[in-house]
């Protein structure tokens, strides 16, 4: 700024000979500063065009819509690019008529405005080209609409519950019925406090996934155990409301094999950021292994016994206490399953150490409600504890999970405070 200020300065100072007024000087000033101030905004203005084009061309993929991976996702994409170029098309014409009228037509050129009062031409045409215009947008898109509503013929059905801040996915019909799990976040603490770098997929990433064979029709049922959530899948083009009470439902058929990611898309308290949806999208080969892999799981659904296999379907009633409720186990065999259950559902909290985070998160090594009285526990972790974190977990978790982590909660990190059986947990609920 100091150099072209002074280049002019010093062409005023060439202008020898001559007699410079107080004026002079002043108006050189003020010209001066303003030519300072234009050359600034310009280079601003400059480099920050520069910054754009840059970023904007690695950025221009991601501008645009998520790259589809189903025939309906192709569809709405091709449906928005339509629609866009008719708009600025239509744009275009309305403000150039409008701008070339106002310069044209101008009061200091002497134009008189033209007085066409009920002019019945030019109604029918203002009310005609707009209709036509809708219909053209209309047509495809309830055609589309219509689509995405058809759920008829579906080879593969999973019910999807939303939870508080989670999902829980029932193969319900279809290869791999009976499967059941629950997906959550898998992002660590650490990288949501900032103490840790952010991953790749950070949010976006879950413990469980959801697994569907390639090129099949896959209905998905929606409902919710406590708020409304939404499921959606922007690649696929679905996207359905859970509601408590409700069943809807969507559908999509992959054509793309991969991992497809989305979230929760209905504000649900305050984890709403925190549970995603992650489908993996395989071969039908791999989906037969995948469906074996789960059906015949190493410790935690084989321990549960048939049980597991029996709560899958119904995911939002509490799974059946009666089959699991029956058996009695060691205190061995709750430990080792209450690990596995403990460190799915509960260390993202308290921790693998049993510390916790206090005082957000409570230590359960030494806590009095882990080493109490077992039904004051049962009951908190069944119910959990409204108005904090600590969520129900009785709707997830069979009685058989319940009383082995609840187990393995109260003979870790230097608890001792003995057994609790299936019955026990089964007692409690309501
Ligand atoms: C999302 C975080 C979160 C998860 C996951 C979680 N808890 Fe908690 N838990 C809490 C919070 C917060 C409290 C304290 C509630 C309060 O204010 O009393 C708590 C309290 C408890 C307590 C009472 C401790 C005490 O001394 O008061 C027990 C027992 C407990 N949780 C067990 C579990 C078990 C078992 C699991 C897994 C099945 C689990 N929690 C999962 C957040 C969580
Ligand atoms: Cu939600």
């Amino acid at each position: 700024m100091l150099n072209s200020r002074s280049f002019v300065a010093c062409a005023f100072e060439q202008r020898a000979g001559q007699q410079r007024t107080k004026k002079e000087v002043m108006v050189f000033e003020r010209v001066s500063m303003q030519r300072t101030s234009i050359i600034k905004l310009a280079r601003i203005a400059l480099m920050a065009l520069a910054a754009f084009t840059l970023a904007g061309a690695a950025q221009a993929l991601e501008w645009n819509l998520r790259e589809p991976a189903t025939k309906i996702g192709a569809d709405i994409h091709t449906i928005h690019e339509y629609v866009m170029i008719l708009i600025v098309v239509i744009f275009v014409g309305v403000f150039g008529v409008m701008f070339y009228s106002v310069f044209a037509h101008r009061k200091s050129k002497g134009a008189k405005a033209a007085n066409f009062h009920e002019n019945t031409t030019v109604e029918i045409i203002w009310t005609v080209i707009p209709l036509l215009l809708l219909i053209v947008i209309v047509w495809p898109a309830t055609k589309l609409v219509i689509a995405q509503k058809d759920t008829t013929n579906s080879e593969l059905t999973i019910k999807v519950t939303g939870h508080q801040w989670k999902w829980g996915y029932d193969y319900v019909k279809g290869e791999g019925e009976g499967i059941s799990f629950v997906s959550q976040l898998k992002t660590p603490h650490a990288q949501i406090e900032g103490t840790e770098s952010k991953g790749e997929n950070y949010l976006l990433e879950v413990d469980n996934e959801m697994v569907v064979p390639i090129g099949k029709k896959v209905r998905i049922l929606t409902t919710a155990a406590d708020v409304i959530h939404s499921w959606w899948i922007p690649a696929f083009g679905a996207k359905q409301d859970a509601m408590p009470g409700f069943i809807r439902d969507t559908h999509f058929t992959a054509n793309k094999l991969g991992v497809y990611r989305g979230q929760c898309v209905e504000l649900c308290g305050k984890n709403h950021g925190f549970m995603p949806i992650v489908v993996r999208v395989v071969s039908a080969e791999d989906y037969t292994k995948w469906v074996a892999s789960q059906k015949n799981p190493g410790a935690v659904s084989d321990a549960a016994g048939p049980a597991a296999d029996a709560s899958t379907v119904v995911a939002a009633a509490p799974a059946p206490a009666a089959a699991s409720a029956a058996k009695t186990y060691t205190p061995a065999e709750l430990k080792t399953m209450g690990e596995k259950i403990y460190t799915a559902n509960c260390i993202g909290c308290h921790q693998a150490t049993g510390k916790g985070m206090p005082p957000a998160f409570p230590a359960l090594s030494g806590s009095k409600v882990v080493n109490g009285d077992k039904n004051v526990q049962i009951a908190l972790v069944l119910n959990g504890k409204q108005g904090t974190a600590m969520a129900a977990f009785g709707k997830q978790l069979n009685d058989t999970e319940l009383a082995s982590v609840l187990t393995y909660t109260r003979n870790s990190w230097g608890n001792n405070a003995g057994v609790v059986q299936p019955a026990d947990v089964a007692a409690l609920r309501k």
